[in-house]
């Protein structure tokens, strides 16, 4: 799939990028299947990434999101997910060929709490790269009930960081200040949103009954390398996976 000029020029200007339908629904049936299973099976060492918090809501422990589900597990599932027709999209986007830098499903279930309006490339990612391209995959209907991510869409921001890292740009919840310059990404399963690591976005706590999965597939310009097995390394040394236990209760910024 190549892009339009015009679709390239939206991404210039608002640094994303909405595509509808860009998976069928037979895709999507298998990719959401994929987030059962990743939500149902006990971690391994070195195997997914998945990570607990306690709901501020209800106080239960929930799985809020499965990171490194790559890097020769789930080969299926990644062929399915990064095709042609991403990399075609990516490598006009980029301008050169895209390398995987991180991926994750963000489980996002009912009681999950809000996502602070943010900069991606304030959670450390200047350490590996100073630019990135998130595709974002709609696997459940995204609606204003169930906590749907809000993007500025002005094109009223910086291609650099606007905040000190790991500092939310907002403390607000959604609608976010100026309400014009910001629009709330209603989406179909299926549906992908291509957007650049500084591009300012958030979402609330998820109120409704209804769970949220989104996966994000990040990557970098080839020319800034394969960063990706030093980025989990460096990060399970800070913030190590898999302790259901050890539920974080803080909502500070961690993505
Ligand atoms: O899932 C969301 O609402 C936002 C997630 C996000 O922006 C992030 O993880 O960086
Ligand atoms: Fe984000």
């Amino acid at each position: 799939m190549i892009i339009s000029d015009e679709q390239r020029r939206t991404f210039e200007e608002t640094g994303f990028l909405v595509i509808k339908g860009f998976f069928d629904s037979d895709e999507m049936v298998k990719i959401s299947a994929f987030l059962d299973r990743l939500r149902d099976t006990e971690p391994q060492d070195g195997g997914e990434a998945k990570y607990y918090e306690r709901s501020p809501i209800s106080g239960d422990t929930v799985l809020v999101r499965v990171e490194n589900l790559f890097g020769g597990m789930n080969r299926t599932e990644e062929a399915l997910l990064i095709d042609e027709r991403g990399k075609a999209v990516l490598t006009r986007l980029l301008g050169e060929s895209p390398v995987l830098f991180k991926e994750k499903a963000n489980f996002k279930v009912p009681g999950c709490r809000p996502d602070k309006l943010h900069q991606d490339q304030a959670a450390g990612w200047n350490a590996y790269a100073d630019f990135f391209i998130t595709m974002g995959i709609v696997v459940d209907r995204n609606s204003k009930d169930n906590a749907a991510i809000s993007f500025m869409n002005s094109g009223n921001y910086r291609k650099e960081l606007m905040t000190p890292e790991w500092q939310p740009l907002s403390h607000d919840d959604p609608p976010y200040q100026p309400e014009g310059e910001y629009m709330l990404l209603e989406a179909d399963p299926g549906d992908v949103v291509f957007f650049d690591s500084y591009v300012p976005h958030g979402s609330p706590s998820n109120t409704s009954n209804a769970s949220r999965r989104n996966i994000f597939l990040t990557f970098n310009r080839a020319s800034d390398g394969d960063q990706r097995v030093r980025y989990y390394e460096d990060k399970w040394k800070s913030y190590a996976p898999n302790k259901v236990d050890e539920a974080r209760e803080d909502d500070s910024y961690r993505v």
